[in-house]
């Protein structure tokens, strides 16, 4: 596939989540299929677009915020949930401290992006579980999130996630026109 090939939609998604949860790793495997051990601390946001397949509905460009988790970006990212479609919110399962901003992430977001629907992410799966992940499954269902798990370090599910991203914003498109 290449960048010249003209997409049905485009979609714009945001990975939203506490500092170090793995974010910027998930991009950069959907991006490049690599993954590196140190954390560079994201600066306010980096953003990629993507052509991908979606099952069901062709080519769809997916352009990717990757927002700075860290507490210190709080104000600077209000203004980059704007006209977005999809949100990504990713937890550690490594880092019980990491589930319990996942309420406020959501509101931050949906200030700015009403309705917009939301995939609860697992990450870090191939690191010892220290988070009760069927109990945040069920959160998430219950809230009518979608969830997923997934590790950027083995490449489980991140292609699925990006898939699953694209196609919830594809359906929030169609459903406001
Ligand atoms: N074992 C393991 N480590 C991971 C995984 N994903 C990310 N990491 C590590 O977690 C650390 C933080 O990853 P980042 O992707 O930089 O985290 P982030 O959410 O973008 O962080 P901020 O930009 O500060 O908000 C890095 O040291 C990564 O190598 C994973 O699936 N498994
Ligand atoms: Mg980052």
């Amino acid at each position: 596939m290449t960048n010249n090939e003209k997409p049905l939609f485009q979609v714009k998604v945001i990975l939203a989540g506490d500092g170090a949860v793995g974010k910027s790793s998930l991009l950069l495997w959907y991006i490049s299929k690599e993954f590196t051990e140190a954390h560079k601390m994201t600066i306010g946001m980096d953003a990629h677009s993507k052509l991908t397949k979606v099952a069901g509905l062709g080519l769809v460009k997916i352009h990717t915020w990757d927002l700075a988790g860290q507490p210190q970006w709080a104000s600077v990212r209000e203004g980059f949930y704007l006209g977005s479609h999809a949100m990504a919110l990713i937890f550690d399962v490594n880092r019980p401290e990491t589930i319990q901003h996942l309420p406020d992430w959501v509101t931050e977001c949906r200030r700015k992006a009403p309705g917009i629907p939301v995939l609860v992410v697992a990450n870090k799966v191939d690191l010892p579980h220290r988070v009760p992940v069927s109990k945040i499954a069920k959160w998430a269902k219950d809230h009518q999130y979608d969830f997923i798990e997934a590790s950027p370090k083995t490449g489980y599910n991140v292609d699925e996630m990006f898939e699953k991203l694209g196609t919830m914003g594809v359906n929030f498109v169609l459903k406001r026109r």
